[in-house]
């Protein structure tokens, strides 16, 4: 009986805990089309928030860790062609995006407010 109340506790606190964890880092994009395209990229089982900031570079994502780990996070937005503080972008897809996506020295601002400083 003890120990069935035991384990029922240690089960209940697993999940609890199989956790959803928020944290925050750095993606190097530039407009709205990229934080488009990187939130599209996280929108998969697992993630249940992503939102990057085009104004701090900084992206929000709140995750299942048993489902997804924090360097796979990294990987898929290095794989779509952005650089992350922790791995550099796939150079191919990063040939890819728009010129205006691409990481500028200095970074190119947008000057419109319109969608997306490729639209033109
Ligand atoms: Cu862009």
């Amino acid at each position: 009986m003890k120990h069935t109340i035991l384990f029922s506790l240690l089960l209940i606190s697993t999940i609890l805990f199989a956790k959803n964890i928020t944290t925050q880092f750095e993606v190097r994009g530039n407009c709205e089309m990229c934080k488009e395209k990187i939130e599209e990229t996280l929108d998969i089982r697992g993630i249940s928030y992503a939102n990057w900031n085009t104004e701090t570079k900084m992206l929000t994502v709140r995750f299942n860790d048993k489902k997804v780990s924090l360097d796979d996070i990294h990987k898929m937005i290095s794989n779509v062609g952005y650089s992350t503080e922790k791995i550099p972008a796939n150079s191919k897809s990063q040939a890819q995006l728009k010129k205006c996506c691409q990481p500028k020295e200095p970074a190119k601002k947008c000057s419109t407010s319109k969608k997306g400083c490729c639209s033109k």
